[in-house]
């Protein structure tokens, strides 16, 4: 169908490296209109969120269920051929695309929510249902998914599973990994593991979801998650508080954390993103211009929670510079857009090195106080723009290099070895994927990466699952 193609030049080379009796059983499996081979076709699946991870596949697959997704597993190992698993497409660390010309199986057909359970407040989902849609199955039975991030529109179950995605609520329900009840998955050798009754204590052994929370796709293709549910707690409140300097809003999270029953949220932006995000908004800073941090605290109760929140910033006292709350739906949403548009505003100014760190919270802004001279000794034109989840002491430093270039390599290496040197973690909630394995070592040690390997042997012994992301190569 495909393979005289000019116009897109490397195609023929791709698909020439299939048998076309392998192309065709992957097309009796899934359907011919879900094997997609045209670069017209694959280019979605093949380049990241960021456009900094670009590779090529001769085959996107789009299966309907697990039982397909098993026999392209087993159809796959038996041909040879290396599989990246991929929901949304949203993973920020070169995860989720073929850059090695694997095939690609893709979960977003697999969005089949079941009933509610309301008497458990539990929920089984398809690994391709997206947040967004998640959200809005149980939100009617006043129950909620205790992870929420921007990326809700596209980002699938299960893709949050397996990086084991944090957002902006860890600091009240913990990360993915603290949702999930039960999962389904398709191991490397094409059997499924079912696991999903979601009893509340259940201690018969290793525990799956556990192990695959966080994954990246290198030991299973998640198929279904049972997920905890939480009260959907309908009152809210928002304020946006400005802070003189970096340490006032440290001090202040941690005050905040303490004394607020209610606490739904702890966001920060720092002033590089601050200004960034309001010229792309095109609003101007609403509180504190000329601040070096800003606070956006959430608090939700079942019973309006806005005294607490109003008393708690009295409590602050001079350490809060400034605030504004956000108390009807459109003012908290447009407090909100300030923090949640700063990625899209960075993509707008190039092609940044995303680097997702913790701090230990007594380093936080010692840290934070310190990238930008420290990047610009390696690249003297690198910006760092820096927000994040000062809740869970998670910061997102984003380096953008000259003319919206990519920095260079080296401030990647100054970041991560500083980061590690304060005791804190190379990857809060990203994941590792390509970008970061050279890494892993600053935060693993030798027992802990050989302990990896024996599992990912265990589970995936041809290793043909999402081979370039996570471990580092065994020579390295
Ligand atoms: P993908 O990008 O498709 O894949 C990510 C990884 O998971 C890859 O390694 C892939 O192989 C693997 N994978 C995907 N599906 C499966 C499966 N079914 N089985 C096995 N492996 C699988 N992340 C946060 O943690 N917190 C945030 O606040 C946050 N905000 C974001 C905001 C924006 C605007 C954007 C663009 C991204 C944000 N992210 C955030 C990153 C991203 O949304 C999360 O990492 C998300 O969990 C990825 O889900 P996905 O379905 O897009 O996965
Ligand atoms: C967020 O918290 C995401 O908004 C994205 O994790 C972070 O763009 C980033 O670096
Ligand atoms: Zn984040």
């Amino acid at each position: 169908m495909c393979s005289s193609s000019v116009i897109y030049g490397h195609k023929v080379d791709l698909i020439a490296m299939l048998d076309t009796t392998v192309v065709q059983e992957f097309q009796e499996i899934v359907g011919t209109n879900h094997a997609l081979q045209e670069e017209a076709l694959t280019a979605t699946y093949t380049a990241d969120w960021t456009g900094r991870f670009q590779g090529k596949s001769p085959m996107v697959l789009r299966p309907a269920d697990t039982s397909q997704v098993s026999e392209l597993v087993k159809l796959a190992a038996r041909a040879g051929l290396s599989i990246v698993p991929q929901g949304g497409n949203t993973g920020l660390v070169g995860g989720s695309v073929p850059l090695n010309e694997e095939i690609v199986i893709s979960t977003l057909r697999m969005d089949h929510c079941e009933p509610v359970d309301v008497l458990a407040q539990q929920v089984t989902v398809g690994a391709g249902t997206t947040l967004a849609n998640a959200q809005a199955h149980v939100s009617p039975f006043n129950l909620d998914i205790g992870v929420d991030l921007a990326a809700r529109d596209s980002c699938t179950i299960g893709g949050m599973i397996a990086t084991n995605a944090g957002g902006i609520n860890v600091v009240r329900y913990g990360p993915m990994r603290d949702q999930l009840l039960g999962i389904e998955a398709v191991l490397s050798d094409g059997s499924i593991i079912s696991h999903l009754e979601g009893l509340e204590k259940d201690n018969t052994g290793y525990n799956f979801p556990g192990l695959l929370a966080g994954s990246e796709g290198t030991l299973a293709i998640i198929t279904k998650a049972r997920l905890r549910l939480h009260p959907r707690l309908n009152e809210r409140c928002s304020a946006m508080i400005a802070f003189k300097t970096v340490d006032d809003a440290v001090v202040a999270t941690s005050q905040l954390r303490r004394t607020l029953p209610a606490l739904q949220a702890v966001e920060v932006i720092f002033g590089e993103a601050m200004s960034l995000v309001s010229d792309h908004i095109g609003a101007s800073v609403p509180v504190g211009l000329g601040s070096q941090a800003w606070l956006i605290v959430e608090v939700a109760a079942a019973n309006d929670p806005t005294d607490q929140l109003a008393n708690a910033i009295d409590d602050l006292g001079p350490l809060a510079a400034d605030v504004a709350v956000g108390l009807d739906t459109a003012t908290r949403n447009g407090l909100w857009e300030y923090r949640e548009k700063i990625t899209e505003a960075i993509a707008t100014q190039g092609t940044p090195h995303k680097l997702d760190v913790t701090l230990p919270a007594s380093r936080l802004s010692e840290f934070v106080n310190e990238v930008p001279s420290l990047i610009s000794t390696v690249d003297g034109q690198a910006t760092a723009v820096m927000f994040g989840h000062l809740g869970d002491g998670n910061v997102h430093v984003n380096i953008l290099g000259a003319d919206g270039n990519e920095p260079d390599e080296g401030v990647d290496d100054a970041v991560l070895n500083y980061v590690a040197e304060l005791g804190g973690s190379i990857s809060a909630e990203h994941g590792i994927g390509t970008a970061k394995r050279e890494f892993l070592h600053l935060n693993r040690t030798e027992a802990e990466l050989a302990a990896f390997r024996a599992i990912k042997r265990g589970l995936d012994p041809r290793g043909i699952l999402n081979p370039n992301v996570l471990l580092p190569p065994e020579d390295s």
